[in-house]
C-alpha cells in the first residue's frame, strides 16, 4: 500500500521475566525485517526496561495503556505517558477492547480513551488506538456505528497534526482471543468506511495518511492475505507474538 506498514506485538500480561527474555531473545535471532515495516511490541509495564535494554534495535518498545495523569501526583498503581516516555518507550495501544471491557472492573469509556490518547501524544508517544465492534454489534449491521462512536471523541480532542502520531487498530471483539478472524474482505471493507470516516471527519489529508492496523487473532497463516488489501496497513498481534510466528506477520507484507 501506500502507506508504510506497521506491525504492533502486544503481549497483554503475559510471562514471567526469564520467559520473556527468552522471547527477546528469539527475536533477537529471527532475521530481518523489511525496510517498509514499522515493528513495535508493547510488553507488560513491568518487562518495559528489560526489553529496552535487550530488544534489537530495529523494535520499538511500547505499553499497552497508559494513565489519563498528565504528570505526576496521587495516582496510586498508574504509569503516567510522561513516565514510559521518560524511559524510552514510543509508542502505547490506547483502548484495546479489553480495557475497554474492564475485565470484571469499570472498563474505559470513549471519553476516557480519547483524553488518554491526548495525553499520551503531548508527551511525545505514538498511540495505537484500538476501536472495534462486539459480535452482536456485527451481526446487527452496526459495525461502523460503534466504530463511529469510539472515533468521535478523538476526532473532537486531536488536532490535525496530532494525527500524524496516531495509527488505528481495528480490532473486531469477536476476533479476539476467539482463533476467529475477520475475512480479508470483511476487514477491507470496515477498514475503508474507517478511512472514508476519517475523511469526512477530520480531513482527506489525514484519512489518506493515517494507517489502520487489523487486529483479532492475526498469524503468520492469514496475515498475507489481511496485509494485501488495500486498507489495511499492518496488523496487532496477539498471541502470535508471543511465537517466533510473529516474524512470519512481519515478513507477510507486500
Ligand atoms: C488479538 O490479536 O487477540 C489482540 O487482541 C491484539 O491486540
Amino acid at each position: 500500500g501506500p502507506r508504510r506498514y506497521l506491525i504492533g506485538g502486544n503481549w497483554k500480561c503475559n510471562g514471567l521475566y526469564d520467559e520473556n527474555v527468552e522471547r527477546i531473545n528469539v527475536f533477537n535471532g529471527a532475521g530481518a525485517i523489511p525496510s517498509n515495516v514499522d515493528v513495535v511490541l508493547c510488553v507488560p509495564y513491568i518487562h518495559i526496561p528489560m526489553a529496552l535494554s535487550m530488544l534489537r534495535d530495529d523494535i520499538e518498545v511500547g505499553a499497552q495503556d497508559c494513565g489519563n495523569n498528565t504528570g505526576d501526583g496521587a495516582f496510586t498503581g498508574q504509569i503516567g505517558a510522561h513516565q514510559l516516555k521518560d524511559i524510552g518507550c514510543t509508542w502505547v495501544i490506547i483502548g484495546h477492547s479489553e480495557r475497554r471491557e474492564g475485565f470484571g472492573m469499570a472498563g474505559e469509556p470513549e471519553q476516557l480513551c480519547a483524553e488518554k490518547c491526548k495525553i499520551a501524544l503531548e508527551k511525545g508517544l505514538k498511540v495505537m488506538f484500538a476501536i472495534g465492534e462486539k459480535k452482536e454489534e456485527r451481526e446487527a449491521g452496526t459495525t461502523m456505528e460503534v466504530c463511529a462512536k469510539q472515533l468521535e471523541p478523538l476526532a473532537a480532542i486531536l488536532n490535525e497534526e496530532d494525527w500524524a502520531n496516531v495509527a488505528i487498530a481495528y480490532e473486531p471483539v469477536w476476533a479476539i482471543g476467539t482463533g476467529l478472524t475477520a475475512t480479508p474482505e470483511m476487514a477491507q471493507d470496515t477498514h475503508a468506511d474507517i478511512r472514508n470516516w476519517i475523511k469526512e471527519h477530520v480531513s482527506e489529508a489525514v484519512a489518506n495518511a493515517v494507517r489502520i492496523q487489523y487486529g483479532g487473532s492475526m498469524k503468520g497463516a492469514n496475515a498475507v492475505d489481511l496485509l494485501k488489501q488495500p486498507d489495511i496497513d499492518g496488523g496487532l498481534i496477539g498471541g502470535a507474538s508471543l511465537q517466533e510466528d510473529f516474524f512470519n506477520v512481519i515478513r507477510g507484507v507486500p
